[in-house]
């Protein structure tokens, strides 16, 4: 069963790749077999990360997306992180129908994943999945998700480049740039163009942009005005994507990423390793106890945790 997998997910067989993907999902046994089989084959896939406010366009703009890269002949995944937050029911149909008409092209790959459960934290578990369609030989892959928190931001930064989805409405939109979400965008997307506002929008964040100091490394992000209704903008999208990506390389950057992702996945999973041997029987007994008692008998979190990790 094993090894049909690591074989299906290298012919690109849906079925297959998705049982790779519910196994890295699920932290199974074989997870990080199959992972580390596939290792060899990947680092050639090109991570691209779309985020923005709930509703900004984000999944009609990653159709209008698939549609370009399938025109250059590319092959595309596509990961929608399903949010947890009971205020954006319903996205995942959303989300499906407006991909709908990709879903039988062989060189299209959409798949959702939870936001919640997953081990070791959502970041950790994108980043596999993103392996497993890297070793997959999707030239393409697309992470949507919806930029409200640090996880999602977390998530995000697992992308090469990072387009952040903006629209008109959010203007002056202060709460945008508290997010974090002006600080990590390689590329502003000011989507819903078609609508009033979009030149004020478009023009302030130029002029937040050219405060920025910067040297001949620093990439200055761009912005592009798109109507994912109506593929305006798309390809001019497209082109920056491209030379954030040749940018990048010609720095370094691409490396350096790379390398990041390399250190962080390791030192996770001796995070999540140290958090398995800890946690054995005595210790779960002693935090149970401490939590049996009433809140004023209890021992302080620190005092807990100090005494739990010295061992006396
Ligand atoms: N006027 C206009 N409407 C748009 C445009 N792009 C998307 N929409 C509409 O905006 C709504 C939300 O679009 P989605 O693509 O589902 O947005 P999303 O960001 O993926 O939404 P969530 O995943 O729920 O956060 C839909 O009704 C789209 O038809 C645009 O450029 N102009
Ligand atoms: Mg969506």
């Amino acid at each position: 069963m094993y090894s049909e997998i690591i074989q299906g997910v290298r012919g690109r067989k849906r079925r297959f790749i998705a049982r790779a993907i519910t196994h890295v999902e699920n932290n199974t046994e074989i997870s990080s077999k199959l992972l580390s089989e596939l290792y060899p084959e990947t680092g050639s896939a090109y991570r691209i990360g779309i985020t923005g406010p709930p509703g900004a366009g984000k999944s009609s703009l990653t159709d209008k997306l698939i549609q370009n890269y399938r025109e250059q002949d590319k092959t595309v995944a596509v990961i929608v992180i399903d949010p947890t937050s009971p205020f954006s029911g319903g996205a995942i149909l959303g989300d499906r129908i407006r991909m709908i008409r990709h879903y039988n092209d062989k060189d299209v790959y959409i798949r959702s994943m939870a936001s919640r459960g997953g081990h070791g934290g959502l970041a950790q578990a994108t980043q596999e999945v993103g392996d497993i369609l890297d070793a997959a030989g999707f030239d393409i892959i697309l992470f949507e998700t919806v930029g409200v928190g640090q996880v999602e931001l977390d998530v995000i930064q697992t992308s090469d480049t990072v387009v952040v989805l903006l629209v008109p409405e959010s203007g002056d939109d202060i709460q945008m740039m508290k997010a974090g979400l002006m600080e990590i965008a390689d590329i502003f997307a000011i989507n819903k163009s078609d609508r009033p506002g979009s030149n004020k929008l478009y023009i302030s964040i130029i002029n937040m942009l050219s405060g920025m100091p910067h040297d001949e490394m620093t990439w200055i992000p761009k912005v592009v005005k798109t109507v994912a209704l109506k593929t305006d903008g798309v390809s001019e999208l497209v082109d920056n994507i491209h030379e954030h990506g040749d940018h990048i390389k010609r720095t370094g950057l691409w490396n350096q990423k790379m390398v990041d992702r390399y250190a962080k996945q390791v030192r996770e999973l001796i995070l999540n390793k140290q958090d398995e041997v800890f946690w054995d029987k005595q210790n779960c007994n002693i935090l149970d106890k401490e939590l049996a008692l009433a809140h004023e008998k209890r021992k302080s979190p620190q005092e807990l945790a100090e005494s739990l990790y010295s061992n006396d």
